[in-house]
């Protein structure tokens, strides 16, 4: 059985979580806590170099990095990611915009805030990355302006991909009430039936 390694708080991690619990894959859950420095321990570094959770590690020792990447490994073949060239293509195009614009602005932003709230030094970046990341919200709301889903007419791993850190991005001092598309979005993203919180490891 494959081992995710991962930290309950983090929003990457929910995104593999998320999947494989819409997936009814099984796994083994290995918590590494970031807050005491467990993703940089000799033994963890030879996992991931890069140093960070989620890790996703196969029974023959093989281990991919990367939420978006282990997003689609994980969804190949299934309905979160589209068999056409073109929906493939602008899965991926979401889930870069995922990873450049929104997550350093938005993930970071709550990281500041919510996951290491006694690093107070850390909160003079808050007004930079809070406009970058209202930039990001504008984009994101646009690409909702009509559809129920950022790729065809059904829930991607594009969607789960943003919904990570979109749904909990008040805990990084983002008013969401000026985003209607997005809100009516994370509804209905959040109303699939095995639908699971951020934190949520047993399932
Ligand atoms: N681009 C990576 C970012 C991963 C990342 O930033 N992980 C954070 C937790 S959300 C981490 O492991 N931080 C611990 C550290 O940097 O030591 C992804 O999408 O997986």
């Amino acid at each position: 059985m494959p081992t995710l390694y991962d930290f309950a708080p983090s929003g990457n991690g929910y995104k593999v979580r998320m999947l494989l619990r819409r997936l009814d894959l099984p796994f083994k859950y290995r918590e590494v806590d970031i807050t005491k420095g467990e993703t940089r321990t000799a033994a963890f570094l030879k996992k991931n170099p890069n140093g960070r959770i989620p890790l996703f590690e196969l029974d023959d020792g093989r281990a991919l990095a990367e939420s978006d990447a282990i997003l689609f490994f994980l969804a190949e073949g299934t309905p979160y990611l589209p068999d056409d060239k073109w929906g493939r293509a602008e899965v991926l195009q979401w889930m870069f915009f995922e990873q450049y614009n929104h997550e350093p602005t938005i993930a970071v932003s709550r990281a500041i805030l919510h996951v290491f709230p006694n690093d107070k030094a850390r909160r003079a970046e808050l007004p930079g990355l809070q406009q970058k990341g209202h930039a990001a919200l504008e984009v994101l709301e646009g690409g909702l302006s009509g559809p129920d889903y950022l790729v065809g007419n059904r829930p991607s791993i594009a969607d789960l991909a943003l919904y990570a850190y979109t749904h909990v991005a008040d805990e990084g001092g983002f008013d969401l009430n000026r985003y209607p598309n997005i809100r009516a979005w994370l509804a209905r993203v959040a109303a699939h039936p095995k639908h699971i919180r951020i934190s949520q490891t047993k399932f």
